[in-house]
């Protein structure tokens, strides 16, 4: 051991929850899952655990990415570091019953297997409090009906990265009007060939450049469904 190696144990809470940002930016998986029991163990809640040390630290890593501070490599780690911190909160928060913000089915088109972006933004997602049934490649209009009706989210999330498949997204949105389910869901596109012309022109609710700007979209739009349902 060398003589400048930290031990989480020894920093008080607040220099504990700013090494937890530095090792999630860092990818550091086994760090962040002591952090998070060392926190609990102390007496944190799974839900103050996971807003204050996992997923602020989350958000710097989302910022940078956006920014291109950070790349693909560092942000698979991050949230897979992130993942293991969740792994040990997500039965407390269960049992704790801990506010969620909504619910979102995600998935990549019909004839794309790309699926290295979508795990990102569902990984963020999860991140800020959303829970997220990703149905993985290549989804049929189907596929996502059957989905939406068995989960019932507030946000269907479709991933497209070839201009070859990019349109599929417009017949599981038509399929939506044909069946009066449209207005039932916030719909969410992404994928690098796609842009806010083509997300109005195909009737989505928005196009999100990046999982960051996913990660705002819905949390905007989601309160403001659930504020209009309440009003
Ligand atoms: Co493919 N590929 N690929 N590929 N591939 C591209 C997309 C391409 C631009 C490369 C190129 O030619 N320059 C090109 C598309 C050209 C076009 O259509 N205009 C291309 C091609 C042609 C192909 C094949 C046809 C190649 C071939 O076989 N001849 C083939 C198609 C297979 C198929 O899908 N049927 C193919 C295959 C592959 C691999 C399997 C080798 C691999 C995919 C591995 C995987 O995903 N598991 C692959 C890869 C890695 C790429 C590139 C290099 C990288 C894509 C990526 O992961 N980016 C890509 C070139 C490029 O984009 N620079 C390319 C990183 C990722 C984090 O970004 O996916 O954009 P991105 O996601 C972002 C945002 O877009 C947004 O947030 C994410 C995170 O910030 N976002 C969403 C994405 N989905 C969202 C959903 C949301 C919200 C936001 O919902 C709410």
């Amino acid at each position: 051991m060398s003589d400048d190696e930290i031990i989480l144990s020894d920093l008080s809470d607040d220099e504990l929850v700013l090494q937890m940002h530095d090792d999630l930016y860092d990818g550091l998986k086994e760090e962040i899952q002591e952090g998070v029991n060392l926190l609990i163990a102390r007496g944190w809640t799974p839900y103050d655990t996971l807003t204050k040390a996992l997923v602020a630290g989350m958000t710097i890593v989302g910022a940078d990415f956006r920014d291109g501070i950070l790349f693909v490599p560092e942000v698979l780690l991050a949230a897979n570091a992130m993942k293991g911190g969740m792994a040990i909160l997500k039965p407390l928060l269960i049992a704790t019953g801990a506010p969620r913000m909504g619910k979102m089915v995600i998935g990549t088109v019909k004839g794309d297997i790309h699926d290295i972006g979508k795990n990102l933004v569902g990984m963020m997602m999860e991140g800020a409090g959303f829970e997220v049934r990703d149905l993985g490649i290549n989804n049929s209009v189907e596929k996502y009906l059957e989905a939406l009706e068995a989960e019932q989210p507030d946000i269907l999330g479709m991933s497209a990265l070839l201009t070859t498949t990019m349109p599929y997204m417009k017949v599981v949105i038509d399929t939506l009007k044909e069946k009066g389910m449209r207005e039932d869901y916030i719909v969410l596109v992404g994928g690098a060939p796609l842009n806010e012309e083509f997300s109005k022109a195909i009737g989505a609710d928005a196009y999100c450049r990046d999982a960051a700007v996913a990660v705002e979209t819905a949390k905007a739009m989601v309160a403001r469904k659930h504020n209009q349902m309440n009003a």
